[in-house]
């Protein structure tokens, strides 16, 4: 059996916990797992080797090149939108900079091995930017192409790292006099707002859906920072890493993208609220909207179009919202907290 050695970054963080899991019941694989910050003892087992460092360290990157053979790269670190709105220099560098270096390594990955390594990379429903509340109503569910003119730090960032990566796949250094050695292929999720029962998000703008849940959960109170009508698409984690587990292994020759389009369902505020009162009733959740986090949530589109994904490489969510709340997010919630 060949083993397959997968390089997760950011591999701490929310997704990166679920990725690890579903990739830890693939006996062919092997995952080399990197973060600024350590991960759980039970996590860190799962994986083959994980090492704390900085994707802006150079020689870090040159020394994980030297050391593996990677097939596949997921790199999920980065900083949220949040996070990156009130520090854009240090988004800059580990959203922008950051994903510069793994291409770099990508593709001298690819030159070594001499055969193509599969990029995988998180994007975010935050490159849209509606300019008002109006469009955003009226433009529904939007396509992959339209209303491609970010507002924040942190969707500037995703949006540009997208064309860096298509670039790194279609163009590298076309000027070159002899054809390029190595090739990058690098595929993009545009995610909506994931929603964990096992890990609780920090530094992002769609974490009030989440964080509602949570301290339901934990019987405490949450002054939610958008208003009850406020309206993005959201993804039940399991969902999330299920797509980056199936566009890694869709057949290039399927791809009509680069960069795609997924959905799940699309909640506003109050129906997130109403959901969670259904298993904790007694929820004291208030909604005090902090004007400039809902002018974020204002400006990102109410639903996604993921036809492409669908017809591709044959996304279909398993968890709409009912059943995610029914099947996954309210079972797994009450056992973590009455544990
Ligand atoms: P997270 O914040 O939970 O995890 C990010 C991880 O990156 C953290 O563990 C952090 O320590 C690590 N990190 C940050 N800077 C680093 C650096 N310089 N070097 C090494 N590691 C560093 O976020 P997440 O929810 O797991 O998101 C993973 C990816 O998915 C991100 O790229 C994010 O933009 C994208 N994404 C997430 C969501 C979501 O709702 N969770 C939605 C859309 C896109
Ligand atoms: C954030 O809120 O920053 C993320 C995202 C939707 O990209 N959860």
């Amino acid at each position: 059996m060949a083993v397959k050695t997968v390089l997760i970054t950011g591999a701490s963080g929310e997704i990166g916990h679920g990725l690890i899991q579903a990739l830890a019941e693939q006996a062919d694989v092997r995952v080399v797992a990197l973060d600024l910050h350590p991960m759980a003892d039970a996590m860190a087992a799962k994986c083959y080797r994980v090492v704390i460092g900085d994707i802006l360290d150079k020689a870090l990157i040159e020394s994980l090149s030297a050391a593996h053979d990677f097939d596949v790269i997921h790199h999920l670190a980065a900083l949220l939108s949040t996070k990156s709105e009130r520090q854009p220099m240090l988004a800059h560098k580990v959203n922008v900079e950051g994903t510069m270096n793994l291409l770099e390594l990508a593709i001298g990955q690819s030159r070594l091995q001499g055969r193509e390594i599969t990029f995988l990379y998180p994007s975010s429903v935050a490159v849209y930017g509606l300019p008002s509340l109006d469009a955003k109503r009226k433009a529904g569910k939007v396509k992959e192409t339209e209303w491609l003119t970010p507002r924040t730090m942190y969707g500037t960032n995703k949006l540009y790292c997208e064309l860096l990566g298509t670039y790194y796949s279609e163009h590298y250094r076309q000027l070159d006099a002899d054809a390029v050695q190595g090739r990058v292929d690098f595929r993009g999720l545009r995610f909506p707002g994931l929603i964990s029962a096992d890990t609780v998000p920090t530094g992002g703008t769609s974490d009030y859906g989440p964080e509602m849940l949570h301290n339901a959960a934990q019987g405490k109170a949450y002054p939610c920072f958008v208003r009850e009508d406020a309206r993005i698409p959201f993804m039940a984690m399991p969902d999330g890493v299920t797509a980056l587990l199936q566009l890694a292994a869709a057949p290039a020759k399927k791809l009509t993208r680069r960069v795609y389009n997924i959905g799940a369902f699309a909640p506003s505020a109050g129906e997130i609220l109403a959901f969670t009162k259904k298993a904790f009733p007694k929820a004291a959740v208030t909604f005090s909207p902090d004007q400039k986090r809902q002018g974020i949530i204002d400006g990102w589109p109410e639903d996604v179009n993921d036809d492409a994904a669908r017809v591709d490489w044959g996304w279909k969510p398993a968890f709409g919202l009912e059943r995610a709340f029914a099947e996954y997010l309210l079972p797994a919630i009450t056992r973590r907290y009455t544990k």
